[in-house]
């Protein structure tokens, strides 16, 4: 018998809909695999109350709830997805090994530097250090790159088929959308331009985006 599943997400994303927030890799992933979910919208304010953070402990977005399942943290989400339906993770052990590692090099080596750069260009840009601070996290994401790029090569995604590690670094890649960094790797730029032309990718992203528009002040 298959439960209902459940993720949570913003009622109103700061990102006005270009899907950038952590719901969007859940959301690509549950449409990869063919699993309708339900999504439970949530305020700022009701994510910090104690109904919310009885499912995830620093009162963010996104969570999943599947029958008894109560999982956090976008990366965990994602992978267990990956391995309960089919459709993101190869068979072979050694080629789903590699995958795994794709993902959480995604997450743990290219996200990191691309989140630094983010938030001081959100939240540091009346410090005084800012105009120094930009150029110097720019080159530690281009340091992450430039590997990337290199390993990918002409291929269409990093280890064989499309797995759940091209599903997480394309969603890692497009945070950096509007810095122009990716568009310097035109490999890259085409491999995140093939992530997001897939049919699950699309419905992914206009879901997530009809949120925003239901919810949106003028909407
Ligand atoms: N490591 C956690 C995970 O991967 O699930 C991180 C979860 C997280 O950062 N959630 C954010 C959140 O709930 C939303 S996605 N923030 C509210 C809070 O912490 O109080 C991060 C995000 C937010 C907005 C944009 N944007 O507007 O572009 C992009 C990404």
């Amino acid at each position: 018998m298959t439960m209902t599943i459940t993720i949570t997400a913003f009622e109103q994303s700061p990102d006005e809909g270009q899907g950038l927030a952590r719901d969007m890799r859940v959301r690509w992933a549950l449409e990869e695999v063919g699993q309708p979910y339900d999504v439970r919208l949530l305020s700022f304010d009701a994510m910090k109350k104690p109904a919310h953070r009885a499912l995830h402990p620093f009162g963010q977005i996104p969570t999943y709830e599947e029958g008894d399942l109560v999982l956090f943290e976008s990366g965990a989400i994602v992978l267990h997805i990956a391995q309960h339906y089919a459709g993101l993770l190869p068979d072979d052990a050694s080629a789903k090994g590699r995958a795994i590692a794709w993902m959480f090099a995604a997450l743990n080596t290219v996200e990191p530097p691309v989140v630094e750069l983010e938030q001081v260009f959100f939240l540091e840009r009346d410090k005084s250090w800012y105009e120094e601070r930009i150029p110097l996290l720019e080159d530690r994401v281009r340091y992450r790159l430039d590997d990337l790029s290199n390993r990918l090569g002409d291929a269409d995604w990093l280890d064989g088929a499309f797995t759940v590690g091209d599903l997480m670094m394309i969603m890692v890649l497009r945070r950096l959308d509007g810095t122009g960094i990716v568009e310097e790797y035109p490999n890259l730029s085409a491999y995140v331009a093939r992530g997001v032309a897939r049919p699950a990718y699309k419905r992914a992203f206009a879901d997530q985006l009809a949120v925003f528009n239901d919810n949106s002040p003028k909407g």
